[in-house]
């Protein structure tokens, strides 16, 4: 399936001005963070897996029952500034967080709903406000996640049809609650780097066009995902957990959890590695995008310790290797059986996931003339020879740097040669 393109239907028919720091960012952080991190993937004595978020649904928990849950939400554990500095020491570039996930809870202080932190918590404080508070002081492009049509505690918001069984007035619910939450999010948090919608319904094109057109006046530099729907995003978003298949010259974001939820489950300790992460971000710059890699916190306030040390450990292969990634653009040559590659104006950085057995690494189709091949981090300069397209790197014997995942540099004289495959966009995604 094509995709209508969602980059020309826009109103004004044009790209976003404010893209390139996205384009260049490469690798941001999603926080999923609600009360389902309190429930922590378990009801009434039963554990459910995937999605904790999705636990009101999973187990039909009614909206009286879950509204109890924010009584007992009280996360003394946060602190803002341990999150946004562990965000920065990861390497990431940009960090978003859910205000709102389909439960229907604010994490914020609204005037529009009482179903929030502020109002129904003991915590009582706009954790929000200190997270965008932090950003700002840190200098990270800052987002807001908002689930801006499914809200499974308003009898009119999408989705709850276990407890609200009449035909539903969307319009109200978006009138009433989901457009006024948004506008209190874009004007009491300072400057957004983005609103990351999830999940349309219920509006029309038109009707759309007029909620992005109204949002956009507050801040007109924040840019939206796709998932605001019709075609009328900033940036595409894939499915969730979904890496295109090509590269793509238009901005476009993975989504990757840790581990196999977005919310904390507490029994769900299938995180992921650092190297695998190093390389999701290194395969989503190879094709040309970002990852946006999630974290699930406890609903104490706390990051699971292992997702601690695993970003910081992707943190310092950043610092070593980040001029591989960042500002970077897709790799003019196809993934290869040892990885993928990356590249800058005369430069290709082939990033090894597996070293072939023989130490030998060909690149193929490498139609520049190349002038020098290196390692990224110390710059070692290795053996090479170019017979034709085909490029041969020997390895040494052990990886220079002792780092996973090397990456070497491959300088060449002349213009930056086309992708290989370049092919037409052809995702899946249905937003
Ligand atoms: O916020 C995360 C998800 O909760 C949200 N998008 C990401 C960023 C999302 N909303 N809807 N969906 C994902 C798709 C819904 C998938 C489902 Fe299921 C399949 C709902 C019911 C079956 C996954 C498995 C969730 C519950 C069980």
């Amino acid at each position: 399936q094509t995709m209508p393109s969602m980059w020309d239907s826009r109103s004004n028919g044009k790209e976003h001005p404010n893209l390139k720091w996205f384009k260049d960012a490469k690798f941001g952080i999603f926080i999923h963070w609600g009360l389902y991190s309190k429930l922590a993937g378990e009801w009434q004595s039963k554990r459910y897996y995937g999605s904790g978020e999705w636990l009101m649904y999973q187990a039909k928990i009614s909206a009286k029952d879950y509204g109890l849950v924010a009584g007992e939400f009280n996360p003394l554990k946060f602190n803002a500034t341990e999150w946004v500095d562990l965000i920065k020491s990861s390497g990431a570039r940009y960090m978003v967080v859910t205000a709102k996930h389909h439960e229907g809870f604010a994490m914020f202080d609204s005037k529009v709903s009482d179903f929030s932190i502020t109002k129904a918590s003991p915590y009582g404080k706009d954790v929000m406000k200190e997270l965008s508070g932090a950003a700002a002081n840190a200098k990270l492009p800052f987002g807001f996640y908002y689930s801006q049509f499914l809200d499974w505690h308003e009898p009119n918001g999408g989705g709850n049809d276990w407890d609200f069984k009449q035909s539903k007035d969307y319009h109200k619910y978006y009138e009433e609650k989901s457009i006024p939450q948004l506008k209190e999010l874009l004007t009491n948090y300072g400057k957004l780097g983005m609103v990351w919608f999830d999940m349309p319904g219920g509006l029309n094109k038109q009707e759309t066009q007029f909620l992005v057109d109204d949002l956009h006046k507050l801040q007109p530099q924040t840019l939206f995902s796709s998932r605001v729907g019709q075609g009328l995003g900033d940036y595409m978003d894939f499915g969730d957990s979904e890496m295109p298949a090509e590269p793509i010259a238009k901005p476009w974001e993975a989504i990757y959890t840790f581990n196999d939820s977005w919310g904390y489950i507490a029994h769900d300790q299938n995180f992921k590695t650092s190297s695998d992460i190093i390389r999701l971000i290194a395969t989503a710059s190879s094709k040309g995008g970002n990852l946006m890699l999630n974290i699930g916190p406890d609903g104490d306030g706390s990051i699971p310790q292992a997702n601690i040390d695993c970003l910081k450990s992707v943190g310092r292969w950043l610092k070593v290797n980040g001029e591989s990634i960042y500002a970077s653009i897709a790799g003019f040559i196809p993934a290869q059986p040892w990885g993928v590659t990356t590249s800058k104006p005369g430069k290709l950085y082939l990033h090894i996931f597996q070293r072939p057995n023989n130490g030998k690494l060909l690149v193929p189709g490498f139609s520049p003339k190349a002038i020098s091949v290196s390692t990224l981090a110390g710059s070692v300069a290795l053996k090479w020879r170019q017979t034709g397209e085909d490029l041969e790197v020997t390895l040494p014997n052990v990886p220079v740097t002792g780092l996973a995942d090397e990456v070497l540099t491959v300088s060449y004289a002349g213009k930056t040669p086309d992708y290989q495959n370049s092919m037409p966009i052809t995702v899946s995604a249905a937003y």
